[in-house]
């Protein structure tokens, strides 16, 4: 085989690789291989310059710096999307749809909006030659060098049927972890940190400087064919689709093929649910008539086509008044400032109250009682307070003042962890830290006491029959009768579940006392490893250290906790009044089967939740990946599993229902 030969063979090796990696979502080879054959190729094109070519995937990055964005007409023009802004509208779509095409049920192509920016990529003969940006629609600007350095949009189509000419039409964006870091470098660089994954794609394509581009973590899904020549395309959207990915373009794993609107409701519906695990941003569901023949007899209005809307999600920001800042004061004394807000409708709820955070960040944004401020709400997660309109400011508002004594127990405060976190120095002398510690004691997950609420707790401290958690185990029925809303029933029923809580394991009981920094996950890790208390209380912090997950600062928070006279005293009190865990078999430390393994957990669990479950792997040595993958040894399939279920039968791996998941976590015989 010549030089010429064997580049080109080392590049098509290389194509296959990218293909699978990022179109597949399934490597080929680990990194350190496809590394390797890549800095082979570019060691021959350097001895052998006359074999390098434009379409070489070493070629991503151009060395000059443009002083202009060049004009790029569309043609044809890109159009937009009309919106539905709730299932309302979706339904009237549809309904115009139906009757246009006198049909009873429609059949829609629905994938993800994602929340970046339109581009529009040429390729002719399989080659990549230009990229543009949406602009207007009509006219936008040719960003041709920094499309070329986004690794996973090939420079070569891929296939022996290539298409004359092709105009491929997607969305390029920010992966979230990939924002979260250019973010946090944008902030140690003293820069301003992007406002959000879209803005940052924007400002990352917009580079007159390509390797500029090329140090941002950028992405793209295709979702439609502009112009094509040369190849038949099918006459479904979804088979077009497949034509883009047969080519080697990445299209997003989550579209699919439903029939009739109630079911591309179920569709926006479903994604609402995973949107927060979603790798990337997405403001709604784009359904789109499925049949190009139909899209052809519906055509387009003048910006927009008649045949796809795209269905947004209710806004994630609003803004509204602070009436107030509240300090609460949590278990560990830390003293966390919420907001007071104006109800607000935001993200499907309404919206009372806010965090924000800590002093530092109140600072930052100079946030004041009165003040007109943004409320952001993902997911599931607890809203924030994100921005102040400062042309909305009263006149007469103030800078905020921290508190400086905690305030509910009047104890000093102290600031920690570089200015972030200030604490109450009352310790369990403070009734705030008393009843949470209390509160986190009883939760399920801890020592799982029904019938102890939030409310109950805070009765019980504040009569004063609670000091600490070992007086839960001192409670008397006649106690409790006296007490304010308990019915005879409920004191009967307390008592019982106390009594019941007694029983327990090692992890839960370690988890159920507070330790900082001590979640379930590493409750866990320290169960399994010293097997009984005496052990983790002896341990030394090089000891607790040399433990997975436990790093210095975890280490002396544990050593620091069983050093204090009062919480081995309440850890005695406990143990005098019955609490009690079976002894844990001195296992092998990890079983050796389990160190490494990788493994994926899908659908919902009977007897422990997915988080419990991936702790007590975790704490045996094993993986937990959140895909599957040619290098995952088991699969989990709990109730209601996703697609990753199907996957593990398509690449032949084990699959483990609930009772040999708990066969693995089973201490052995030996
Ligand atoms: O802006 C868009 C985002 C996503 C689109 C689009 C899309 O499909 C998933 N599809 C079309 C046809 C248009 N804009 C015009």
């Amino acid at each position: 085989m010549d030089t010429a030969e064997q580049i080109e063979q080392l590049r098509d090796q290389i194509r296959d690789y990218n293909y699978h990696y990022y179109v597949l979502d399934d490597p080929l080879v680990p990194d350190a291989e496809y590394d390797r054959q890549f800095r082979h190729l570019l060691s021959l094109e350097q001895q052998y310059p006359e074999y390098l070519t434009p379409d070489s995937p070493t070629c991503r990055v151009g060395d000059k710096p443009l002083s202009h964005f060049e004009s790029v007409r569309h043609q044809p023009p890109m159009l937009s999307l009309a919106n539905a802004m709730d299932d309302e509208e979706a339904r009237a779509f549809d309904k115009r749809i139906r009757q246009k095409l006198e049909l009873i049920t429609v059949e829609y192509n629905v994938e993800p909006k994602l929340d970046g920016l339109a581009v529009s990529i040429l390729y002719e003969k399989g080659r990549l030659v230009r990229a543009a940006t949406r602009g207007d629609g009509t006219v936008g600007e040719d960003v041709t060098q920094n499309i070329r350095t986004i690794d996973s949009i090939p420079l070569r189509l891929r296939g022996d049927e290539l298409p004359a000419m092709l105009e491929v039409r997607g969305e390029v964006y920010m992966p979230k972890a990939g924002f979260d870091e250019l973010n946090k470098k944008q902030q140690a660089a003293g820069k301003k940190p992007f406002a959000n994954p879209r803005n940052a794609a924007a400002g990352s394509l917009r580079q007159l400087d390509p390797k500029i581009t090329a140090s941002r973590p950028l992405d793209m899904f295709s979702y439609a064919i502009g112009r094509v020549e040369g190849i038949k395309l099918p006459g479904t959207q979804s088979g077009r689709l497949a034509v883009l990915k047969n080519l080697g373009l990445r299209v997003c794993p989550e579209v699919d093929v439903v029939m009739g609107i109630d079911a591309c409701l179920s569709y926006m519906e479903l994604l609402g649910r995973k949107r927060a695990h979603l790798p990337y941003e997405i403001d709604g569901v784009v359904y789109k008539v499925n049949d190009i023949a139909q899209q052809e007899a519906l055509g387009n209005l003048s910006r927009a086509p008649r045949w796809a809307i795209a269905h947004k999600f209710p806004p994630q920001e609003e803004m509204t008044i602070l009436e107030a800042i509240d300090v609460q004061v949590g278990r560990t004394g830390a003293l966390t400032p919420v907001a007071r807000l104006k109800p607000v409708f935001v993200g499907g709820v309404t919206i009372n109250n806010a965090t924000l955070h800590n002093a530092a960040e109140i600072k930052r944004l100079d946030v004041r009682v009165g003040d007109t401020v943004i409320v952001h709400r993902a997911g599931d997660v607890i809203p924030k307070v994100t921005g102040v309109v400062l042309s909305r400011r009263p006149e007469n508002a103030v800078p905020y003042e921290f508190p400086e004594v905690c305030p509910v127990c009047g104890s000093d405060v102290a600031v920690e962890e570089g200015g972030i976190i200030t604490r109450c120095s009352g310790g369990l002398f403070c009734d705030a830290q008393r009843k949470q510690s209390i509160k986190h004691f009883v939760s399920k997950n801890a020592m799982d006491i029904d019938g102890m609420g939030d409310k109950r707790v805070e009765q019980l401290v504040d009569v004063g029959l609670i000091r600490d958690v070992s007086d839960i185990y001192r409670l008397q029925m006649e106690q409790l009768l006296k007490l304010e809303r308990m019915a005879e029933k409920s004191a009967t029923n307390i008592l019982n579940a106390i009594e019941k809580s007694k029983q327990t394991t090692l992890p839960r009981f370690l988890y159920a006392l507070g330790i900082p920094q001590v979640g379930e996950a590493t409750a866990l890790i320290l169960a399994s490893h010293f097997t009984d208390i005496d052990g983790i209380r002896s341990a030394s912090i090089e000891e607790l250290q040399s433990l997975d997950d436990v790093g210095p600062v975890v280490a002396l928070d544990i050593a620091t906790f069983f050093r204090q006279t009062h919480n081995l005293e309440v850890i005695e009190r406990l143990i005098m009044a019955g609490v009690y865990w079976p002894t844990i078999e001195k296992r092998m430390q990890h079983e050796p089967e389990l160190m490494g393994k990788v493994f994926v957990i899908t659908g919902t669990l009977s007897e422990m939740s997915r988080s419990e479950a991936k702790a007590r792997l975790q704490a045996l040595g094993a993986k937990i990946s959140s895909s599957v993958s040619s290098k995952t040894d088991y699969v989990v399939v709990g109730e209601n599993p996703g697609s990753k279920a199907v996957k593990a039968i398509e690449l032949g791996i084990e699959r483990l229902d609930e009772e040999g998941l708990k066969q693995i976590l089973r201490p052995s015989s030996a």
